[in-house]
Parts: structure tokens; sequence; C-alpha cells
């Protein structure tokens, strides 16, 4: 089924030069970015896509690190879109993720993982309205979409 998930290239992955290549991986596996922003998020907006962190040892450090420089906000939209991101992503902890993953291939600590993708489709739509008004969602077809798969439309 058809989904759009939230990624965030984080501030590591800015100053390492990395956001042309996650957006490469991305656009290269076949899904369609439909929003994209450079923003410097605020603390408030920081507590608003971690809660489910609050309180955990690493929350401090975590906010401190997500509003030390420029993030880059994205719409990716696809055929199971927020579990084939995760995929491609790798999991968390960049020691343990396999190679042929951004975090497998790019990071070596859990704190700087390069990039963040929604876990479920009901964390994506909170985190996109975070992010994101609906005009900002600018959808379009790739030209071979129509050909691939029914729920890709
Ligand atoms: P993910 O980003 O894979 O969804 P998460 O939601 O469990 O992982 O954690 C959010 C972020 O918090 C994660 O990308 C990096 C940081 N983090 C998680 N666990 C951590 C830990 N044990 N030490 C330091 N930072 C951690
Ligand atoms: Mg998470």
């Amino acid at each position: 089924m058809r989904e759009t998930s939230f990624v965030m290239i984080k501030p590591d992955g800015v100053q390492r030069g990395l956001v042309g290549e996650v957006i490469r991986r991305l656009e290269a596996k076949g899904l369609r970015l439909v929003a994209l922003k450079m923003l410097r998020i605020s603390r408030e907006m920081a507590e608003t896509h971690y809660r489910e962190h609050q309180g955990k040892p690493f929350y401090e450090g975590l906010m401190d690190f997500i509003t030390s420089g420029p993030v880059v906000a994205m719409a990716w939209r696809g055929p199971k879109a927020v579990s084939v991101i995760r995929k491609v992503m790798g999991p968390t902890d960049p020691a343990e993720a396999p190679p042929g993953t951004i975090r497998g291939d790019y990071g070596l600590d859990v704190g700087q993982n390069i990039v963040h993708g929604s876990d479920s489709p009901e964390s994506a739509q909170r985190e996109l309205d975070l992010f994101f008004s609906t005009e900002e969602l600018v959808d379009y077809t790739r030209s071979l979409e129509p050909w691939v798969a029914e729920d890709f439309k």
C-alpha cells in the first residue's frame, strides 16, 4: 500500500556532506520525493519530534545534537515507504548496521546516525504534520510508475 514517510538528514549528515548521498539512495530505490526543506529545528520542535524518548539517558544529548545545526527534512512516497526507508537506512546503531545501508556504510556512533526515518505510518503522519503544511507536499508521477505497481498510484 502506498505510504508517505518523513525523513530527516540530521546535523551530522549535513556537516559530513552526505545530503546528496542520502537523497541519491532513496531516489534510486524508486521512492518519490514529495517535499524537501532545510531548517534549524528549535528545542520545542525537537521535544515534540522525539517525545517518546523523554526521560531516557540519551535524551538531553539528543536534544543538544539535533538542534546543533541545520537539518534537511523530506517527505518520500511509495509502496510500503515507511518500512522500505527503514531498511535503506539500517538499524539505529551504525556499528551494528550492515554494509549496504546508509548507517552501515557511513556511521559508527549511535548518537550520530546520519538520518531519521519514521518507524510506523502513524509516526510518519505525526512527523509530517510537525514539519510540513499540506501545501508543501507536492504530488506527481514519475514516468515509469504507471507501469510498475498498481499500489504506487
Ligand atoms: P531510530 O532513529 O532508529 O528510530 P530511536 O527512535 O530508538 O532510533 O532513537 C532516536 C535517536 O536517538 C537515534 O536515532 C539516536 C538516538 N539514540 C537512540 N538510542 C541511543 C543510545 N543508546 N545512545 C545515544 N543515542 C541514542
Ligand atoms: Mg525512532
